[in-house]
């Protein structure tokens, strides 16, 4: 029985790609990448088995955020090439199945957009309400406690010496915090979205959704909060409101074109009210799996959670085990077992065999699944000198340039003299794509062969999930649809683990993380950091 299948939206069923279009591959050989470099590259995503592709910034901006700075909604920065180049991409994506999504960044623009640059120009211009403005308290000081997010100890707050005011900016004083109060902002943020809808994307990823509606009153906020800035939570009833009017905008063009939030909030609880009653956003970020350690338990939790915080809603769950801002699972996972004792030799040998079972668990989950570029490779972070740090916030290790092949600009075509502008991940020598390609025992083949049983096996993809009693350290659970079963076990351990208990000894094994071609009955032993999937 087919028909729950080709009934379920797209993207309920496809697994998407993260492109950072900065560091996937380069056409021009700046060293940046860009759409060109996309594009060329467009056969090996088809290849690899995904079915959309979110692609992070690239549009104008002066790059204080690498891109989610923008200064024009509407156009390409020349950096990555231009609108033509844009088109091109999504119709060769479109030619070989590829859905495209973009990234929307309602919550704040570049201080050089014309709409700020306006509103900065004097107390009267006609853009001043765009953005959030204060008068200082009467000692001078901001107008709340809210802090910035890359900088915990500075203010959310710029005093803008001309116009003697203070402007809201959840990150950078270079991104200043759109006032979606003021109707004109929602209508030309609401023009933004029409543009490329009418250009042919699929849908956006939303960046930092949840920043547009905040508390009139800007109260200060409570002295602890879990894990991020103060002045992300603004968990306000109007943002809800604005999410049913971009719902809607969306839901009136064919062709089921999606909007998946991200909603920073670390309580599934919370981000679960973010689809609404199916009337705001299509699917929603959700942290807590992206920050949980390799531990049975720590996701038993996690699925648990989502479980019990979207099924109520019939909202479809989102699986991330990485992305542009948070170090790659398996440098974390490596990182969290050395500070756990683990040592070097043992961490060597379980390093890969976590990430190949985590591949097995991000794709095997109910929801949609996120892959993040160079998850595939098996990429571990770059060491990044200090002379070649850039981002404010940390994060370049994890926005290493894609190695391609072997060579010594892999793949980048950088002419004597320029280099890629981060260093390559560790290894790419040999961890690089077209090595990778060649081995069939290797971790991209594995998520190749994990995409094409998804693919062939409806359960999988749409089906119920139901947890199963395991061991300590493993997890089991059960996809089904329409009669169609199969069972996915995992080890979290670095031992050998008897799961006989499950009954499931002599069943056909459909996958391995740890063997290309698994032959006979299952064995009812989980090896070290080994996760199966077996029929039935
Ligand atoms: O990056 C983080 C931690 O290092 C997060 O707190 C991040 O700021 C948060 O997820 C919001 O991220 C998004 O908006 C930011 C941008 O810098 C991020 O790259 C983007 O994903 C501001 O636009």
């Amino acid at each position: 029985m087919t028909a729950p299948v080709d009934d379920a939206p797209w993207w309920q069923r496809a697994v998407f790609y993260q492109v950072y279009p900065r560091s996937f591959a380069d056409a021009d050989g700046d060293g940046v990448g860009d759409l060109a470099g996309i594009r060329a590259h467009l056969a090996d995503l088809a290849w690899l088995g995904v079915d959309a592709l979110w692609i992070s910034p690239f549009f104008r901006s002066p790059m204080a955020d690498f891109g989610y700075d923008v200064s024009d909604y509407c156009d390409v920065d020349p950096l990555f090439g231009d609108l033509a180049a844009f088109d091109a991409l999504v119709a060769d994506a479109h030619r070989l199945g590829l859905r495209v999504i973009i990234d929307w960044v309602p919550n704040h623009t570049s201080d050089r957009h014309p709409w700020f640059v306006d509103a900065a120009s004097s107390r009267d211009s006609a853009h001043r309400d765009w953005y959030v403005w204060r008068d200082p308290e009467q000692d001078g000081s901001p107008p709340n406690n809210w802090v910035a997010a890359f900088d915990l100890d500075a203010p959310a707050w710029t005093f803008h010496e001309p116009t003697g005011q203070w402007y809201l900016h959840m990150f950078e004083s270079a991104q200043p915090d759109l006032n979606w109060d003021e109707p004109a902002v929602e209508s030309a943020m609401l023009d933004t979205v029409r543009f490329w809808l009418d250009r042919g994307v699929d849908g956006f990823r939303a960046d930092v959704i949840h920043g547009i509606g905040k508390d009139h009153a800007l109260p200060d906020d409570p002295p602890e909060v879990e894990g991020i800035p103060h002045c992300a939570l603004n968990d306000v009833p109007v943002t809800h409101e604005r999410l049913r009017t971009i719902r809607t905008l969306l839901d009136d063009y064919p062709d089921d074109r999606v909007m998946v939030g991200e909603v920073f909030l670390m309580s599934t609880d919370a981000v679960a009210t973010y689809y609404g009653h199916d009337d705001e956003l299509h699917l929603a970020f959700n942290f807590p799996p992206l920050f949980a350690p390799w531990l049975a338990g720590r996701w038993a939790g996690c699925i648990d959670a989502a479980r019990r915080a979207l099924d109520p809603r019939g909202a479809w769950p989102t699986w991330v085990l990485s992305n542009h801002d948070n170090a790659r699972h398996r440098t974390r996972y490596d990182r969290a077992a050395a500070r756990a004792g683990e040592d070097t030799a043992t961490g060597t040998r379980r390093s890969e065999a976590r990430a190949r079972a985590a591949a097995v668990l991000l794709l095997t989950l109910r929801g949609t699944p996120f892959v993040y570029q160079g998850d595939e490779l098996g990429l571990l972070d770059a060491d990044v000198p200090e002379d070649r740090r850039v981002d404010p916030g940390g994060r370049d290790g994890c926005r290493a340039p894609y190695p391609w092949d072997g060579s010594p600009d892999h793949g980048w075509a950088t002419p004597d003299g320029v280099t890629t502008w981060l260093p390559f991940p560790p290894g790419a020598d040999s961890r690089n794509h077209e090595a990778l390609a060649a081995e069939p025992g290797s971790i991209l083949h594995l998520y190749r062969r994990t995409l094409a049983l998804r693919r062939a096996t409806p359960a999988l993809v749409l089906g119920a999930m139901e947890m199963l009693g395991s061991p300590d350290d493993t997890l089991a659970y059960r996809r089904e649809l329409a009669g169609d079963t199969c069972t996915v076990l995992v080890n979290f351990s670095g031992g050998d683990v008897d799961v006989t208990a499950l009954g499931r000894v002599g069943a056909e094994v459909l996958l391995a993380s740890d063997d290309p071609a698994p032959a006979g009955g299952w064995s009812g032993v989980l090896g070290p950091d080994q996760a199966v999937v077996l029929r039935g």
